[in-house]
């Protein structure tokens, strides 16, 4: 009866039960950090106190933030990479690829759990592990071998049916989920992949699925393992991990959908949002400017295959800027052996590193009023860099062919043969992957590496004023947006709470400091988007005590719990309406935040009241109550 999902937690639950929506412990067999989380997550691990990680295994990862400016990045890898010697952890140096394409391909095993810093982990769902994403501090306690807490999970099952057409794609699979379900459909819940359809994918076309499933909210989504699970991993060199591990054929699922791959055709995430679909012949003719091809999404070898057949001996329009970021250093170093290197530099793309680059808006962010292509995840707002780009989210496919063009195109039309890559040799070369363990190595810090802040146990009442009032779906991009001129200051923390909501008021961090702090009002779906732990963090730093909300994306609703800001949702959604950004609130937190009850929030400024509800855990109130997970823990 059991599904996959339950399946594998249940091998590793260690606290609770696995009743719907109630807290579970699950053991975390391995980790992954990435360089602009894991600053932040070792120096968590540094306060826990142990000699080494715990896990069966643990990755440090240096892919985004790779242009250098300043000293502060490269002062940042330095010390990703003692602090990885110190506990035993691997390192995976800048060049070696992006964290999830590595993990994947190097590391991810069926069945066991995956914990990692950032929020697009899940892609090594492709692999049937339990693949989560979380903030810093949940990782580093994963690392000190301490059990990772969620809601037991509603399992959603989608039924893939039949096998794609020629030029539509796995990521065009995912855009129709995103398009049935929504940015917030999956909150709460794993979406399980089963059907006929399965095994007409690759895990690479499994790992685009997964991977943007975390722009569904979705704890995780997953894949079985099979047969095109063995021939990868054999590919890869490592076939002595494969378990064969399925859903039985009559487990019970939450929800069902269906997806017929045959019906499918080609689409984009319109902007500013990945559940914003239309079809390409909806878009086809529209101008472009710019096209990206890459990121954990779309950059596996066969991704960019399919990209260079389309691009040989063609050039990229004149008035398209072209760039292609490879996803890891095996997928770079196999398009130089087949020559497919030669084709994508002849047609005049810019051949960037294997890191995620744009995606994260570490360059190229596009012109003024731009229509970039983006073969990515997020849409977000701002993200590119730019604000008033307009994003679309599409199929590598349709990247190179419209790039080809110059204006939006279906690839279905550029009647491109499919290949099969995996009878292709593998180069496998871990190299760029150091394993050492000096427990007595002297870990260095530039100046840029900041101590942890501290916060102070919860007031008994909260008495601030909303300091800032925004409406449904504000992503941590908004709250703590990354790009070149933030992103080097993510391990001080004090310089990058200037930077807090700075896209949405310019004066939030000093109306803070005026203010001493404050409490957010928000819409539905606040915080999804990006693990980063910095946008509870930084608020945490400039006094901010209360977010209360229609509704959270579970990730940052965890890492506010995490650094001791009170995570509150209005039980009658419209009291959202009455509150104006300025009012007085107050909430008495003593002896009132119990489990199950709710909590009364005043509004002094126009004397009316709102009931609130927490939905913490006994532990987790005593995580607040300290004023975050490692005040508790110390
Ligand atoms: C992202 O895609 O937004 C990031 C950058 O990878 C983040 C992590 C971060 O902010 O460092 C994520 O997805 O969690
Ligand atoms: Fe990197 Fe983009 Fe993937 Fe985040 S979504 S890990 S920034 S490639």
């Amino acid at each position: 009866m059991p599904t996959l999902t339950e399946k594998i937690l249940k091998h590793h639950l260690v606290k609770g039960e696995m009743i719907k929506g109630k807290q579970i412990g699950i053991k975390i067999d391995q980790t992954l950090t990435q360089d602009a989380t894991g600053t932040m997550a070792y120096l968590q691990l540094e306060a826990l106190k142990i000699t080494r990680v715990k896990t069966e295994l643990s990755v440090s990862y240096i892919d985004h933030n790779t242009l250098q400016s300043g000293f502060e990045n490269a002062d940042d890898h330095k010390y990703l990479q003692l602090v990885a010697q110190k506990y035993g952890i691997k390192f995976s140096r800048a060049g070696n690829g992006i964290c999830h394409q590595v993990h994947l391909e190097r590391f991810s095993a069926p069945g066991k759990t995956l914990l990692g810093s950032d929020s697009h982990t899940p892609t090594s769902g492709a692999m049937a592990m339990i693949a989560i994403g979380a903030g810093g501090l949940d990782v580093a306690c994963a690392m000190a071998g301490r059990e990772f807490y969620l809601k037991s999970p509603e399992v959603v099952k989608v039924e893939l049916l039949h096998r794609l057409k020629n030029g539509v794609s796995a990521k065009d699979i995912i855009l129709e989920v995103l398009r049935l379900l929504g940015v917030k459909g999956g909150v709460g819940k794993v979406i399980e992949y089963a059907g006929e359809g399965v095994k007409t994918l690759t895990v690479p076309e499994r790992s685009t699925i997964t991977n943007m499933g975390a722009e569904l909210g979705a704890t995780t989504s997953i894949f079985p393992s099979d047969e095109i699970t063995l021939a990868f991993l054999k590919a890869q060199g490592r076939e002595e991990v494969f378990v064969e591990i399925s859903a039985d054929s009559d487990a019970v699922y939450d929800q069902v959908y269906t997806v017929d791959l045959a019906k499918l055709q080609p689409l984009a995430a319109c902007p500013h949002s990945p559940d914003n679909i239309k079809t390409i012949e909806q878009l086809k003719g529209k101008k472009i400017d710019q096209v990206c091809i890459g990121s954990c999404t779309n950059s596996s070898y066969a991704d960019l295959m399919k990209v260079a057949n389309i691009l040989k001996g063609k050039v990229v329009n004149e008035q398209v800027s072209l760039t292609i970021s490879p996803g890891s250093r095996q997928v770079y170093e196999m398009l130089a052996r087949s020559g497919a290197l030669q084709d994508l530099i002849s047609s005049g793309a810019r051949i960037l590193e294997s890191v995620c680059g744009p995606c994260i808006g570490m360059g190229q962010s596009p012109s003024t009023d731009a229509v970039s292509l983006r073969t990515f995840n997020r849409n977000f707002f701002g993200r590119s860099g730019t604000k008033s780009a307009n994003i679309y989210l599409v199929s590598p496919e349709t990247a190179a062919y419209s790039a080809l063009r110059g204006v939006i195109s279906n690839p279905v039309e550029a009647k491109v043969e499919k290949v099969d890559f995996l009878r292709e040799e593998l180069i496998i070369d871990d190299r760029m992957i150091i394993e050492e363990f000096t427990p007595n190595i002297e870990v260095v810090r530039g100046p840029n590496i900041k101590p942890l802040p501290k916060n102070i146990e919860l007031e008994d009442v909260i008495n601030k004023k909303v300091i800032l009032k925004v409406e449904d779906n504000i992503t941590t991009d908004h709250i703590m947006p990354a790009g070149a001129k933030v992103l080097p200051y993510r391990s001080n923390i004090e310089k990058i709470s200037e930077f807090v909501f700075y896209q949405v008021d310019a004066n939030f961090s000093e109306n803070c400091q005026r203010e001493n702090g404050g409490i957010i009002v928000g819409g539905e779906n606040y915080g999804q988007g990006s693990s980063r732990e910095h946008a509870a963090l930084a608020p945490m730093y400039l006094g901010i005590k209360a977010v209360i909300v229609n509704s959270f994306a579970r990730i940052h609703r965890q890492n506010l719990i995490n650094f001791g800001i009170l995570p509150l949702v209005f039980v009658n959604k419209s009291d959202y309406n009455k509150i104006t950004q300025g009012d007085n609130l107050e909430i008495v937190t003593k002896n009132c935040l119990l489990e199950g009850k709710t909590l009364l929030a005043k509004n002094i400024t126009k004397n009316q009241e709102y009931q609130v509800e927490h939905n913490l855990s006994t532990q987790d109130i005593d995580i607040v109550k300290k004023g975050g997970l490692l005040n508790y823990l110390s």
